[in-house]
């Protein structure tokens, strides 16, 4: 059954990322999402009603989540959480960093991610038990251990100013002074998807939405890494302050994140 969910999602995300490009050629309406730096675009709503017609017209009582309309309820023990653009401010200035985010949550636990990441021209995925994937190439995590091998990713929330906004910015220092540098990708589904391919040995961020996390998730976790809590704790969907790792990071960036606070 997995499998013929797994096929029905990348076909989708392909599709989905097809779109998101022509609409990148021929323009698009952006408008903001309460804060002036939170965009959601033209696109991101004609991606999603693609992606949310299609699983509604396949798989009629499976529920649905996703970041730009109301979720929807069904009878099933199914849950697709969508993004239907992951990186909305990159792609609203023709930046290529932005993908496609779908993920399938079986009775409360990830069973499949899929990534479409259309200006690269790669699909990241993963079906729990099976390994992760990057097109047909199986990925896994780096084997990096010290800070002074790795390239780390940080992500800094919306809202400009918080509490967490203001712990990002030192953490970026922070995490600076010790590794080989820090990249802020603008996309947490990219930055989860190359942790998982090694072109990363850490990521954190405050502030992340299930959507922002479901499918990365299951990708990363295939591919040998951790995903969890800043402090290390199991992080259920509904939390927000990640950090995922390729594992042998993880306690060095949970002890870093403690002296930080
Ligand atoms: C974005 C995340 C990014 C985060 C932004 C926003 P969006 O998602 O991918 O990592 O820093 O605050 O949540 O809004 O592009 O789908």
């Amino acid at each position: 059954m997995t499998l013929h969910f797994l096929q029905i999602a990348k076909k989708l995300a392909h599709d989905a990322g097809k779109m998101a490009l022509h609409y990148q050629e021929k323009g698009f309406k952006t408008e903001t999402k309460g804060a002036f730096n939170n965009l959601v675009t033209e696109a991101d709503h004609a991606v999603e009603k693609l992606i949310v017609e299609t699983i509604r017209k396949n798989f009629p009582d499976h529920s649905i989540l996703t970041e730009e309309s109301d979720p929807i309820q069904g009878a099933s023990e199914y849950k697709w959480i969508i993004d239907p653009i992951d990186g909305t401010t990159n792609f609203a200035h023709g930046h290529p960093m932005f993908c496609i985010s779908i993920a399938l949550i079986e009775n409360g636990k990830p069973i499949l991610g899929v990534v479409e990441m259309p200006t690269l021209n790669e699909t990241f995925w993963a079906k729990s038990g099976d390994g992760a994937y990057r097109n047909r190439h199986r990925i896994s995590v780096s084997q990096k251990s010290d800070f002074k091998e790795c390239l780390l990713a940080i992500g800094v929330p919306y809202d400009r100013g918080s509490e967490r906004a203001e712990k990002s910015y030192k953490m970026l220092r922070g995490l600076y002074e010790q590794s080989r540098g820090v990249r802020r990708t603008g996309s947490a589904v990219m930055d989860l998807c190359f942790v998982a391919c090694g072109r990363y040995d850490g990521y954190l961020e405050y502030g992340l939405k299930p959507w922002d996390i479901a499918a990365g998730k299951v990708i990363v976790e295939e591919a040998g890494g951790m995903v969890t809590n800043m402090d290390g704790s199991i992080l259920n969907p509904k939390e927000e302050n990640l950090l995922a790792s390729n594992g042998l990071m993880h306690q060095p960036l949970m002890d870093f994140i403690r002296a930080q606070s």
